[in-house]
């Protein structure tokens, strides 16, 4: 009982600072901040990437919640098929080097996120990867659209949620990928690395090291502290949302300003200690969003390389791994 009588009261002091606080903005303008932007360093160059919060906010929080926990940290490009998608967010290198004997393990993955899928999954826009036949499906596995793919993935299993948009100048990385070679690793790691891109791996390689990955080391994203609905100020908009969030603690939480995966007192206090603070101009400025698709990506799968032509037995494992691919880029993911 008295937990419910505090969070009753904390429901009561929040509503009303949310009125104050809608009072307290009706005399000026809406003083709305800008996207979070994310940073990703990777072995194959910097990518920044505006986040959506506004047209995906289970989604953006998702994606936060295992930037935070540390969960994405040295993940790496598992799937790539030139023209359609880019896939990460299920492997890291952290048990590396890979003997083909058993596949890199999954990363941890928390509560499934609800399928929020509004914007179209264009070029080089970010997805959530998901379960054939189940929207609602995602967890930590997305990827970033290399080609305009809304015909089909807008179309298909409640369309794929776009939670980001590379921006400025990043595209021209993610071009580079069209000359990183993809391999068939079904055969020994299974059907999630059916084409899976790989780069300097010796003729007679017996495993796979990080080096031979396309590895993104890790992910910054510049937030102020209190700002949970992430549009770069803590204002009344955060109240509301922590407000409307009360209490909850499963799932994907919004209105978490402290990051416990609940929402409280603790999150009002960090909000009101936050009080329009704003992001730096620099770090929400958002760059030019390219749509325009990736012509320098081939339609072409390439896979194998000269040691797939004539197995020997020190490199059989990697004629296999090396070998016979099919083009699945219209599978499920
Ligand atoms: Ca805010
Ligand atoms: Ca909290």
């Amino acid at each position: 009982m008295t937990q419910h009588r505090e969070q009753v009261l904390g429901r009561r002091v929040a509503l009303s600072l949310a009125c104050g606080a809608i009072l307290f903005l009706s005399g000026t303008a809406a003083a709305w901040g800008a996207d979070p932007i994310a940073t990703f360093d990777t072995s194959f160059g910097t990518i920044q990437v505006e986040l959506l919060p506004q047209n995906a906010p289970y989604t953006v929080q998702n994606f936060l919640n295992y930037v935070d926990s540390g969960a994405y940290d040295d993940m790496f490009i598992h799937r790539l098929v030139y023209g359609f998608v880019a896939q990460t967010g299920g492997y890291t290198t952290a048990s590396a080097p890979f003997d083909f004997t058993a596949p890199p393990p999954h990363i941890a993955t928390g509560p499934s996120v609800i399928n929020e899928f509004g914007v179209s999954n264009v070029a080089g826009t970010l997805a959530m990867a998901k379960l054939g036949g189940d929207p609602n499906s995602a967890t930590s596995e997305f990827f970033f659209n290399l080609g305009n793919n809304s015909s089909n993935l807008d179309n298909q299993n409640g369309g794929f949620t776009v939670f980001g948009k590379v921006i400025g100048d990043s595209m021209s990385v993610l071009d580079a990928l069209a000359s990183v070679r993809v391999y068939d690793g079904t055969g020994v790691w299974g059907s999630a690395f059916s084409n899976i891109p790989l780069v300097n791996l010796p003729a007679n390689a017996m495993q796979v090291d990080a080096s031979n990955m396309l590895v993104i080391h890790s992910i910054s994203v510049p937030r102020v502290a209190g700002d949970v609905n992430l549009d770069g100020i803590v204002n009344g908009q955060d109240i509301a949302l922590t407000a409307s969030n009360w209490g909850k603690s499963t799932g994907i939480v919004l209105g978490d300003a402290n990051g416990d995966k609940t929402v409280g007192d603790a999150d009002l206090a960090m909000i009101t200690q936050h009080w329009l603070e704003t992001l730096p101009a620099q770090t929400t400025q958002t760059a030019s969003i390219l749509n325009s698709g990736n012509a320098a990506i081939a339609s072409e799968i390439v896979t194998g390389n000269s040691v797939a032509a004539v197995p020997e037995p020190g490199t059989l494992l990697l004629a296999v791994l090396a070998g016979m691919a099919c083009y699945v880029g219209r599978r499920l993911f």
